[in-house]
């Protein structure tokens, strides 16, 4: 406890912490535990935007029904289709993670959609968080909107979707082994990010009409553990275009330890804590 005060600096603080720390000095920890509470309900309500992004026809509509848990003729489902769909950028709830948006934008590349006019026409800077959609090939536009990214301090997973058709089309060569295949696509993926000054971001293969195959339950997995660090980084921001100052600055990170809260996803889910609200651990 005492570590915890040490690093809670009383003039940064909103009241809610300053509450906290005088519960905890005061020795009442019901009282602190209720007004931790309070506190990552606030961080709960940090909404995250998610942007599908990509080339048309790569598949980012139907991703984001399949995210969605959802089918292309559900009510309230994206449209697909063969020809260029997706005209405006929407935004989609997700039924599974409160203040979650997902957004299906338009694809980059076409007549409606140039590269050089396409960040502009969607508002590429309001989102927080990317997943690009490519099928088949690597592409100068998937470097393009990476790129683009990485320079506004977002992240992103690439997503390589429609695998079940590689699978499909290389299957009828002999000697197909799909592990192998799998393999080769990834590492095509990554070192045609990597070549590019793009780190080693993550990318999963996937197909939107087998979830259960390839690595859509992984993507779900990864999203899931990382959905707090992507919501403390919309955390970070916004705390830091209201004051001029980064979350770490102001030292809340010291209140809440490293420890995994047992359900963080419920519990407010951008910091992992120390205390978990009974009620939100089941
Ligand atoms: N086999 C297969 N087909 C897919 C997959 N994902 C999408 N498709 C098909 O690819 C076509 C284009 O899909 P959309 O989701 O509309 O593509 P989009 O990227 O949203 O296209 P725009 O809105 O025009 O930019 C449709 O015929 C889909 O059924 C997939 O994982 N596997
Ligand atoms: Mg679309």
């Amino acid at each position: 406890m005492n570590t915890i005060l040490e690093n809670i600096d009383d003039t940064e603080l909103s009241a809610v912490k300053r509450e906290i720390k005088e519960a905890l000095k005061n020795n009442s920890l019901t009282t602190a535990a209720f007004k931790i509470q309070e506190y990552l309900e606030e961080i709960n309500n940090v909404e995250l935007n998610i942007a599908v992004t990509g080339e048309t026809g790569s598949g980012k509509s139907t991703f984001v029904n399949a995210f969605r848990g959802m089918k292309y003729n559900d009510d309230g489902a994206a449209p697909t289709g063969v020809v260029e769909t997706t005209i405006e950028a929407k935004a989609y709830p997700h039924p599974k993670y409160p203040n979650m948006n997902v957004w299906d934008l338009p694809g980059i590349g076409t007549a409606n959609f140039k590269p050089e006019e396409y960040l502009q026409k969607v508002e590429f800077d309001r989102f927080d968080f990317f997943i690009i959609v490519s099928s088949e090939r690597f592409r100068a536009n998937d470097i393009t909107l990476a790129k683009e990214i990485q320079k506004m301090k977002k992240k992103f997973y690439f997503v390589r979707s429609k695998i079940d058709n590689d699978m499909k089309a290389e299957g009828r060569k002999e000697m197909f082994d799909q592990d192998k295949t799998l393999e080769t696509i990834r590492q095509y993926c990554i070192k045609g990010l990597e070549d590019q000054g793009l780190g080693s971001p993550k990318v999963f293969l996937i197909s939107s009409f087998d979830l259960g195959l390839y690595d859509f339950p992984d993507l779900e997995e990864t999203m899931e553990k990382e959905l707090p660090d992507h919501k403390r980084h919309v955390l970070d921001e916004s705390v830091h275009t209201t004051t001029g100052k980064k979350l770490s600055e102001l030292k809340v990170h010291g209140m809440l330890s490293e420890t995994t809260c047992p359900n963080a996803w419920h519990c407010g889910n951008v910091f992992t804590t120390t205390y978990c609200p009974p009620h939100l651990t089941a």
